[in-house]
C-alpha cells in the first residue's frame, strides 16, 4: 500500500481530529503543511477544487473531509478499531453536533474579534464562510459563550459516571468527534477557563485523549506529494448504490461539494455512488488520473452544466 500522506496545517481542529485518528490507530503518515489561506497551489490539483483540509492521500486516491478519512483508514487499518463499543453509526452521526453546531458558536467567537486579524486572513475566511454573519458576530458574543458552556456540559454529564473515555473505559472515535473542539477553545481562547467552569471531567478527558498522540510523523513536501499522486494508480472500484435516489449514471461528468461551506465543487467522472460515499475521477496535468473521494452525508452530487440537457 501506498504511504499515508496527510495535508493539513497545526491550528485547525478538524486537522487536530485527524491526526488524533492517526494517533489512536498507532499509524506512520507523512505530512503535507498547506497554506491556512487561498491559494493552494499543490493540494488544489489533489482536490479537483475542493479548499478544506484535512485531505488524506493514499498513492492516486485523496479522500477529503474527516468523515471518510475515518471511514478510509478504518476499512485499511481495522486493528485498533475506532468503534471499540461498536458504535459504527452514531459515532459519524455525532459529528452533526460538534462540526456543526458546536463549530459555529466557536465560529461566532472567533469572527467576533476578525476586525484584530491581518487582512488577507479576514477576506479569505470571510469568502469561506460567506453565508456567516460576520457583521452581527460581537452582538452575538455573549450569547455564543453560553452556547459553547452549554456544549461542554454534555460532554460533563457523559463523563459524570467516572468513565475515562465518552462510551465506557477505550476511546473510539466518538471522542475525537468532539475532542478537538475543546481543544481549540483551549488553544485559542483566553477565557475557556472560565467557559468550562466546574468542567473537571472534560478538561481531563481532552487531556487523556491529546496523550494518545499523533502516531508517528514524518514531513513530506508538497510538491513530492502531488508527484507520488502522478505515479501511483488508483485501487478504488467503481460502485453504484442501486437504490440511490439521486439515481445518476456511473461515468456522467458531476459536480461534487460541501452542502456547508467552502463549496466550490470539484469536477470529474462519477465511480462510487452510495449512501457513505462519491468517488469521481479526475485527470490532472500534474497528477494525472486520481480518484478523489467524499463522504456523502453534508455533500451535493450535481451532474455539471456540460451534461444537462
Ligand atoms: N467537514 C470538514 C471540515 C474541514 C474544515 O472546515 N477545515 C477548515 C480548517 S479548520 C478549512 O479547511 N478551512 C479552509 C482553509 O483552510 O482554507 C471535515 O470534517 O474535514
Amino acid at each position: 500500500m501506498s504511504e499515508l500522506i496527510l495535508h493539513h496545517y497545526e491550528a485547525s481542529p478538524f486537522a487536530e481530529k485527524a491526526r488524533r485518528i492517526m494517533g489512536l490507530k498507532g499509524l506512520s503518515w507523512r505530512s503535507v503543511e498547506v497554506p491556512m489561506v487561498m491559494p493552494k497551489p499543490d493540494l488544489m490539483p489533489l482536490t479537483g477544487g475542493y479548499r478544506k483540509i484535512p485531505v488524506l492521500q493514499i498513492g492516486a486516491d485523496i479522500y477529503c473531509d474527516t468523515h471518510l478519512i475515518a471511514r478510509e483508514l478504518e476499512q485499511r487499518f481495522p486493528d485498533q478499531t475506532l468503534f471499540p463499543m461498536g458504535d459504527r453509526g452514531i459515532a459519524y452521526g455525532i459529528g452533526a453536533w460538534s462540526d456543526h453546531a458546536f463549530f459555529d458558536d466557536i465560529l461566532t467567537i472567533v469572527m467576533s474579534s476578525a476586525e484584530n486579524w491581518e487582512a488577507r486572513m479576514r477576506e479569505d475566511r470571510k469568502q469561506l464562510f460567506s453565508e456567516a454573519d460576520w457583521a452581527g458576530a460581537k452582538a452575538k458574543l455573549a450569547h455564543a459563550r453560553t452556547q459553547v458552556r452549554a456544549h461542554g456540559a454534555l460532554i460533563e454529564a457523559q463523563l459524570s459516571d467516572g468513565r475515562r473515555f465518552l462510551y465506557g473505559d477505550a476511546p473510539g472515535f466518538v471522542d475525537l468527534q468532539a475532542s478537538h473542539m475543546f481543544w481549540f477553545c483551549w488553544r485559542n481562547f483566553p477565557d475557556a477557563d472560565e467557559m468550562f467552569a466546574g468542567f473537571e471531567r472534560v478538561r481531563a478527558w481532552e487531556e487523556r485523549i491529546a496523550a494518545l498522540g499523533h502516531g508517528n510523523v514524518s514531513p513530506i513536501e508538497s510538491g513530492a506529494a502531488v508527484e507520488a499522486a502522478r505515479l501511483a494508480e488508483s485501487t478504488t472500484q467503481p460502485w453504484v448504490d442501486p437504490d440511490d435516489p439521486q439515481a445518476l449514471p456511473l461515468g456522467a461528468i458531476v459536480d461534487v461539494a460541501p452542502d456547508d461551506y467552502g463549496k466550490e465543487p470539484a469536477q470529474g467522472e462519477l465511480l462510487v455512488y452510495g449512501p457513505d460515499r462519491i468517488a469521481i475521477r479526475v485527470e490532472g496535468e500534474r497528477t494525472g488520473n486520481i480518484v478523489i473521494h467524499f463522504p456523502r452525508l453534508g455533500f451535493r452530487v450535481d451532474l455539471s452544466e456540460s451534461q444537462r440537457s
